[in-house]
């Protein structure tokens, strides 16, 4: 395989060398057709990892294959993917010998979670097909991060993907200090509290994994990679210290992979998660709270409108500046 790009960046496409490439910007609002995608029966594997030409296949009687495209044979999408597939994309790939294939065709996607690429105008899609998104974030070191929760939290649910709150690292919460995640519970969301050092709610959270393919996500350093080693009791990735500079991960895991031989994909931190293909009329259907609320106007978008009761709510700041970000035509 070709080695991983191992920059310090959220992952490889985020590098200055595909920046200057690509040029800054939005997301393309040009939309080209989405066709090409094959019927799930047609696929004979399943992608577990993706490199900048190549990715990791795994056929279904569990060999892996290093594959690259017959991209001609590709399916186009409506903006341009930073990748042919994603880690968990059904695939028809064709064998050359017994470690190496081409892959010439995609199978139709049941769900997907995608991001703009940063500084670029590509899609990047992290993973397909999952059920599960557990969305990690630390209770300490780093902070707790409500604003990229809620992110997550909206590409999940308009995705169809069921989202998990994993709270890490409550060995480092001091006695008796806010639980600023307790709100997402009240909500309606699974919240699970979680120490991989002492064991803390890794029963809770297997079984709520139980027969689920499911991605862990969050900003770098919250301890993704460390909870899942903890839950299979062998190091599958490697962890990395935050740093005592920046408060801030170091990027250690560089690339979406499924952790062979189970149902969990791990995933580099990353920053910022852009919102995609969410209509601004559609993010209050994301934030259960406002649904039903009883404001003066029966189709409030929660903005400006007289009468509207929901400027009170604990989330309403995150919700208001991703409203705006939307109608302003950011993501
Ligand atoms: N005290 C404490 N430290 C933890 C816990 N879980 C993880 N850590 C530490 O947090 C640091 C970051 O852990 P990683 O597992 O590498 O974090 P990550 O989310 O995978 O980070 P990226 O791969 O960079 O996205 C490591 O030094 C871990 O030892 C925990 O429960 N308690
Ligand atoms: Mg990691
Ligand atoms: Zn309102």
């Amino acid at each position: 395989m070709t080695p991983k790009y191992r920059g310090d960046d959220d992952d490889y496409l985020d590098s200055d060398q595909e920046r200057g490439r690509h040029g800054t910007g939005r997301v393309a609002k040009k939309k080209r057709p989405q066709t090409g995608y094959l019927p799930t029966a047609e696929g004979n594997g399943t992608v577990t990892e993706v490199f900048p030409n190549q990715c990791k296949i795994t056929d279904d009687a569990g060999h892996e294959f290093a594959c690259t495209y017959r991209k001609a044979k590709l399916p186009t999408t409506e903006v341009r993917e930073r990748a042919p597939v994603a880690v968990g994309d059904r695939v028809r790939f064709e064998k050359v010998g017994s470690r190496d294939g081409v892959i010439d065709g995609v199978c139709e996607r049941r769900n997907f979670l995608a991001r703009p690429a940063p500084e670029s105008t590509m899609r990047h899609t992290i993973v397909a097909n999952i059920d599960l998104l557990v969305i990690a974030a630390a209770a300490r070191s780093p902070d707790f991060t409500p604003g990229l929760v809620d992110r997550f939290l909206v590409a999940a649910q308009a995705a169809g993907i069921a989202p998990l709150i994993c709270v890490t690292k409550l060995d480092l919460l001091e006695e008796g200090a806010e639980r600023p995640w307790s709100l997402y519970r009240d909500i309606g969301f699974t919240v699970i509290e979680t120490c991989a050092k002492t064991g803390t709610g890794l029963a809770e959270l297997r079984a709520a994994l139980a027969g689920k393919l499911a991605t862990f996500c969050g900003h770098s350093g919250v301890g993704k990679t460390t909870i899942l080693n903890a839950l299979l009791g062998f190091e599958a990735g490697k962890t990395g210290e935050v740093s005592e500079s920046t408060g801030k991960g170091q990027h250690t895991t560089t690339g979406a992979y499924r952790i062979p031989g189970t149902d969990l994909i791990d995933t580099p931190g990353i920053r910022e998660f852009g919102i995609l293909g969410v209509a601004p009329a559609d993010l209050r259907r994301y934030f259960p709270e406002m649904v039903g609320l009883a404001c003066a106007e029966a189709d409030c978008w929660h903005r400006e409108e007289a009468g509207c009761v929901a400027h009170d709510l604990p989330r309403y700041g995150s919700y208001r500046r991703m409203v705006e970000s939307l109608i302003a035509g950011e993501n």
